[in-house]
């Protein structure tokens, strides 16, 4: 069922649930050639969620900043392609939510393990902040925190379970959130472990 949170913000309970087991091969192939790693922080920190990316575009993090990169710089080599059945998947929730036309050129994968956390912060390394973001949710339960424009913002709390998408954009575009140290816990299909996969339109 679909749920308007806000009205840039809609949460598709379990609409990803039927694809989940291939979503997870794909992400096993993906991080054969594009391994996880903890990206260093422009302020020296190392960060406790492990990424890697596909699609056109790759987030990175070293101590020049945030970017886009076309490039992996673990490997010096283009990040994996986007699996077709993702992009698709990606464009059919954001058209769900009120965004049509969503072409993801980048996918940035997270991965939590109990304890991990994401701080309070804006995605604002996009060129073009029209599009919306897709985020799917996979394995362990998370916390999420939806704050405001501001970081000073009060947050709302709203939990996050295996298949669920949220898609946010236009007027919530820019609103601050984050993730709560990540419960223990066994999933059936991740053991102790969530996979979070956020599609953007970067470049
Ligand atoms: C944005 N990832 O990669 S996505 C990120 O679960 C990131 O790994 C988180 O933030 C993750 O940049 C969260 C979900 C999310 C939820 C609510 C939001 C993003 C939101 C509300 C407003 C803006
Ligand atoms: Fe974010």
């Amino acid at each position: 069922c679909t749920e308007r949170l806000t009205p840039g913000t809609v949460l598709l309970h379990g609409m990803a649930l039927p694809l989940a087991a291939q979503l997870l091969a794909d992400i096993t192939a993906i991080a054969a050639a594009a391994p996880f790693r903890h990206m260093i922080t422009p302020g020296g920190y190392r960060m406790g969620v492990a990424t890697t990316s596909c699609g056109e575009l790759g987030w990175m993090s070293d101590q020049h900043g945030y970017r886009y990169s076309r490039i992996d710089p673990g490997s010096g080599q283009p990040w994996p392609a986007m699996p077709a059945s993702w992009r698709t998947l990606a464009g059919d929730a954001a058209a769900r939510a009120g965004f049509a036309g969503f072409v993801a050129d980048a996918c940035l994968i997270n991965r939590y393990e109990p304890g991990c956390k994401l701080s309070l912060h804006q995605d604002k390394d996009e060129r073009d902040f029209a599009a919306p973001i897709v985020s799917v949710s996979l394995g362990l339960p998370a916390v999420f925190q939806l704050g405001g424009l501001r970081r000073s913002a009060r947050c709302a709390t709203l939990q996050l379970r295996h298949g669920d998408i949220l898609v946010w954009g236009g007027p919530d575009r820019l609103r601050y959130h984050g993730v709560l140290p990540l419960a223990g816990g066994e999933h059936p299909l991740l053991g102790a472990c969530r996979i979070n996969l956020t599609f953007r339109r970067a470049g």
